[in-house]
């Protein structure tokens, strides 16, 4: 029973020990030239797919991403039967809510406007808005919407979500699918995106969503860079549909020398590190669900993968 895994080094120290000590029954083989026989691997973990994952690995049952997202994977280029598996650990979801929390904030405080006047040598102070009157939106409910939310609650904003299903959440106004999406989003002052990347979510946050939001409206995205449409926002900030972005995430990462968002006054640009799974979490995460593989379990980080995520 072989783990193939294909990731940093630095991470490989803590996971190598873990699974030695938790998973003795398994074969830890770090790197494809470390590998004899590509029939023993049963478990991948890694980022990004090898190529010809299906025929060099014929045995393989797992895909486990090192991370939370999975849309670096060709899905459709997987057999049915190979379970993937994403990390969902504790400290994924509280540095999330740390992250989001911090973005609202800013956007909520005018963070943008007041760094500018700071440059500008200037102390005027503008119109006051209490957080009641701030209305926050999350779209995406799952580990790190719910976790979003949790982290907003003391704050006072009304909250509200959007994900497929209707969820039921204490505190927070929940709307569904894509009939639901209209009265959410009227009703969002400040939108936090925290959605998969899939087909259908792909260049949501667009100029038609834009323009759906109140005039004035902020974005806290932490998604993936390819729901944004770079232009529309762009649009939306001059026009001031949108007054500012918190950006974590871009599509390329980074982004060329000169592109816009990287002097525009009112983007705040953080290189994509809203969360982290953290190495030793994530060797437990993956353990466990490598057991509970083996033993016909639930696993929480299994994907759907009609759904994609
Ligand atoms: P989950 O799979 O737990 O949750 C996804 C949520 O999105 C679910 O609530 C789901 O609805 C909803 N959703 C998916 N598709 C649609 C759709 N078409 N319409 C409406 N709702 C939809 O994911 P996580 O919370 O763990 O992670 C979310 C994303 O965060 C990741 O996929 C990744 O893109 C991003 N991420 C960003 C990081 C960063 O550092 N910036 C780090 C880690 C992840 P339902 O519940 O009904 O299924
Ligand atoms: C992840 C990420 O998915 O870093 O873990 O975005």
């Amino acid at each position: 029973m072989t783990l193939l895994y294909l990731s940093s080094p630095e991470r490989s120290i803590i996971w190598r020990e873990i699974f030695a000590r938790q998973m003795p029954e398994l074969t830890f083989i770090e790197g494809i030239e470390a590998l004899n026989d590509a029939a023993d691997v049963r478990y991948i973990a890694t980022w990004d797919a090898p190529p010809d994952i299906a025929k060099t690995y014929p045995n393989l049952e797992v895909l486990l991403s090192v991370g939370a997202g999975v849309d670096q994977f060709d899905l459709s280029d997987l057999p049915e039967n190979v379970n993937v598996i994403r990390m969902v650990t504790p400290g994924l979801a509280q540095m999330m809510g740390g992250y989001v929390t911090m973005g609202v904030l800013a956007m909520h405080r005018d963070l943008p406007r007041h760094a500018q006047q700071q440059q500008a040598q200037k102390w005027p102070s503008g119109p006051t808005v209490m957080t009641r009157q701030r209305r926050v939106g999350v779209l995406g409910l799952g580990l790190l919407g719910k976790a979003a939310l949790t982290a907003l609650a003391p704050f006072g904003f009304p909250l509200a979500g959007w994900s497929r299903a209707l969820k039921d959440i204490d505190g927070v106004e929940t709307f569904a699918g894509p009939d639901g999406l209209a009265d959410f989003l009227t009703r969002t002052d400040i939108l936090v995106c925290l959605l998969p990347l899939t087909d259908e979510t792909r260049g949501i946050l667009n100029a038609d969503l834009f323009a759906a939001l109140p005039k004035g409206a902020r974005l806290v995205h932490a998604g993936r860079g390819e729901h944004l449409d770079h232009d529309a926002l762009l649009a939306a900030l001059d026009s001031g549909q949108l007054d500012g972005a918190v950006l974590d995430v871009t599509d390329p990462e980074p982004l060329p020398q000169g592109h816009p968002f990287w002097a525009h006054p009112k983007i705040i640009l953080t290189p994509h590190i809203a969360t982290f799974t953290d190495f030793e979490e994530g060797a437990i995460c993956a353990v466990d669900s490598i057991r509970r593989h083996i033993a016909g379990l639930p696993i929480a980080g299994k994907v759907n993968r009609s759904k994609g995520y």
